[in-house]
């Protein structure tokens, strides 16, 4: 899909500042395709769409979790999990995006999960970098992936795990399977 009219979907599903974020997740996962070999135009249409859902009424993702082919335990956990593959569904039935990797990227961009394929490590290490974002440990990060995208993903999976330990917040499976995968494959 051409840019401006994927930006023009999104941003009726959007708050400002939700859409000033995902420009930043663009150019960002654009710069990490170009730099990793990746597939920029999935890298622009998955960074355009990855938040799509971040605004749907709870009660909307949980009913599409419920009734859709989706790991149910995702209700147990913080429902700010949730617009990720709820955003893979409703992209692809809303707006017609069938691109099985750019969908994908969607599904996991806060999870990750083990064996990430590129697409997904760039959209999921762009969401976290990106030039608007400020979280403690952001601009190490920016610089690990400038060289090294897994050492990025490793490090910004541990940020996230550490700020949800100390908000003694459970930890999503999927979050320190990837972790651990990525540890264990030798980072
Ligand atoms: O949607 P964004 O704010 O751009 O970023 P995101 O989709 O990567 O993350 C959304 C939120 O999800 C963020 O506040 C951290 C939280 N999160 C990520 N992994 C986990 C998690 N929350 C819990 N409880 N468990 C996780 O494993
Ligand atoms: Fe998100
Ligand atoms: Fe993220
Ligand atoms: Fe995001």
């Amino acid at each position: 899909m051409e840019r401006d009219k994927a930006l023009k979907i999104v941003a009726e599903q959007l708050t400002e500042h939700r859409y000033v974020h995902t420009l930043g997740v663009m150019e960002t996962a654009i710069s990490l395709a170009e730099l990793y070999g990746g597939d920029v135009k999935r890298a622009e249409t998955a960074a355009i769409f990855h938040d799509y859902a971040k605004f749907r009424p709870k009660k909307e993702m949980k009913k599409i979790i419920e009734e859709q082919d989706m790991p149910k335990k995702l209700l147990e956990h913080n429902s700010e999990l949730w617009h990720a593959p709820v955003g893979a569904y409703l992209v692809k039935k809303e707006v017609g995006i069938k691109d099985k990797e750019v969908l994908k990227a969607i599904k996991y961009h806060t999870s990750g999960r083990p064996d990430m394929t590129l697409l997904e490590k760039i959209i999921y290490v762009a969401d976290y970098i990106e030039p608007g974002r400020q979280f403690p440990g952001v601009e190490e990060v920016r610089e690990l992936a400038k060289t090294n995208l897994d050492q990025a993903l490793i490090k910004s999976l541990q940020n996230t795990i550490t700020f949800l330990l100390k908000k003694n917040q459970a930890i999503y499976p999927d979050t320190i399977k990837t972790y651990n995968y990525l540890v264990l494959q030798g980072g």
